[in-house]
């Protein structure tokens, strides 16, 4: 058992002073507003609760920053993709788990204690399938281990190069499973996850693009009531390949073919009109917005304004994991609205109030949702996943509450963060991973050798 304090946190009902948390078996036992600190009480100025990066594929670390050149024709997502793909082949399992440790470690470090690992990476260089199906699905979770962080594993189904069954390309060989070695392994996924402290499991078919109709309705029992996640509407030549295949936009042909609800996590849904914005928003499955690998891969920009208007909810991922941030993601998020708008404070939810703590809320209760957690935040039965901001940061200076959410997210660059605790264990203090050291070491050497 351990016994926090903080002269403040927000709780779900708000901001409350004085509270103190006491943690068992990982999880928070108890929480008390109004409390003097007791003997032996660890004493900390501001928690907020981990949030979780809903959308990861933890081997695009190592690429990022070398995508960055411009490429002989117009680069886009899809002259990205093939960077991606060369590195994607590259990788042994070792090499996977040792840019998974570091990447999970800095998402600790910046605020996320939970991660949604949209896995696809899952055979042999040459495409052969490893002894253990779910080999690259246990590097995972050895980096989960690792870290601390808590995993939300989503083995992806992909069988095809584009819409309507066509054959996947030699790039895609390491990704490609039939209906049924998927579901091998995802049982042997389920094994490799078994003992990890609070992990569970889902499913992902990859897209509309890599999954046909017939394996989609194969597949989703498979989920056994966890997550469903899937890519939709990223890119606009996904969405006219969509029309040109099926007449029906990826959203709209998800709202008239798939059984959406709150398990079901729609990631980016870029490219959505009105009435499928009102109409995504009404099933309860949650937007998974990963702004910065947006951004960075020319994407576009959701209608957030809209799909939060409608009742939407939405969480926010690390997708491509090019930068890794809870400020980040939450602070570029508000800014493409911005920018679309030509306003500011978009995404508050009303006259008066923080911009930052709507961000933040929003993230919060998406990213439990689509991660298929009871409870979201600092509340007794919750995993005790719990941040502290630095009071002493320059960006936090004479501001508490929202305003030191404010300072945190659009004013610190993300650095205000001090300690981190993942499942009830200090991770993280003084903004400093206990592993960042090895985690780098074991990083930096496998980039020597997939970059040279
Ligand atoms: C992925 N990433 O699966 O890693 C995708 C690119 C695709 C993003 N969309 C590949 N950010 O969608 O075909
Ligand atoms: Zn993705």
């Amino acid at each position: 058992m351990s016994r926090l304090h903080f002269a403040s946190a927000l709780l779900p009902s708000g901001w409350a002073n004085d509270v103190q948390v006491v943690i068992t078996a990982g999880a928070i036992a108890a929480v008390t507003p109004g409390v003097a600190p007791a003997a032996g009480d660890e004493r900390h100025a501001i928690a907020l609760p981990g949030l979780a990066s809903l959308h990861s594929h933890a081997f695009q670390r190592g690429m990022a920053g070398l995508a960055e050149l411009r490429g002989d024709s117009t680069d886009t997502f899809w002259t990205w993709r093939e960077t991606m793909y060369r590195f994607a082949l590259a990788m042994t399992p070792d090499d996977v788990a040792a840019v998974a440790t570091l990447l999970y470690v800095e998402m600790l470090e910046r605020g996320f204690t939970r991660v949604g690992e949209f896995h696809y990476l899952h055979h042999d260089r040459d495409g052969s399938h490893y002894a253990n199906l779910a080999e690259m699905a246990a590097r995972i979770a050895q980096a989960a281990e690792a870290s601390r962080i808590g995993l939300t594993l989503l083995p992806s189904f992909y069988a095809h190069g584009s819409f309507g069954g066509a054959a996947p390309h030699d790039g895609q060989r390491r990704f490609i499973c039939s209906v049924d070695q998927f579901a091998a392994l995802v049982a042997a996924s389920r094994k490799a996850i078994a003992a990890l402290p609070g992990a569970n499991i889902g499913i992902a078919p990859h897209s509309l693009r890599a999954v046909a109709p017939d394996e989609l309705a194969a597949i989703i029992p498979l989920a056994d009531g966890g997550p469903v996640h899937i890519h939709a509407a990223e890119q606009v030549k996904e969405v006219e390949d969509c029309l040109a295949w099926s007449g029906r936009r990826p959203v709209q042909w998800l709202l008239d073919h798939a059984p959406l609800d709150q398990r079901w996590c729609l990631i980016h849904a870029t490219h959505t009109t009105d009435e499928e914005v009102s109409a995504f928003a009404k099933t309860g499955a949650v937007a998974g917005l990963c702004p910065i690998t947006e951004a960075s891969l020319g994407d576009g920009i959701f209608p957030a304004r809209e799909f939060l208007a409608a009742g939407g909810a939405f969480g926010v991922g690390t997708d491509s994991n090019v930068l890794v941030g809870v400020a980040d993601e939450l602070r570029q998020l508000e800014y493409g609205q911005r920018l679309k708008h030509r306003q500011r404070n978009v995404l508050s939810s009303g006259a008066g109030r923080s911009t930052g703590r709507a961000l933040f809320d929003h993230a919060l209760a998406g990213g439990a949702r689509a991660l298929a957690q009871q409870i979201a935040g600092l509340a007794p039965g919750a995993r005790a996943d719990i941040v502290t901001l630095d009071a002493a940061h320059p960006s936090l200076a004479g501001r508490a509450g929202d305003a030191a959410i404010d300072g945190w997210i659009f004013a610190s660059g993300g650095s205000a963060i001090d300690c981190v605790w993942a499942g009830g264990s200090k991770v993280v203090e003084g903004g400093q991973h206990k592993l960042r050291q090895t985690a780098r070491e074991r990083f930096n050497a496998a980039m020597r050798r997939l970059v040279a």
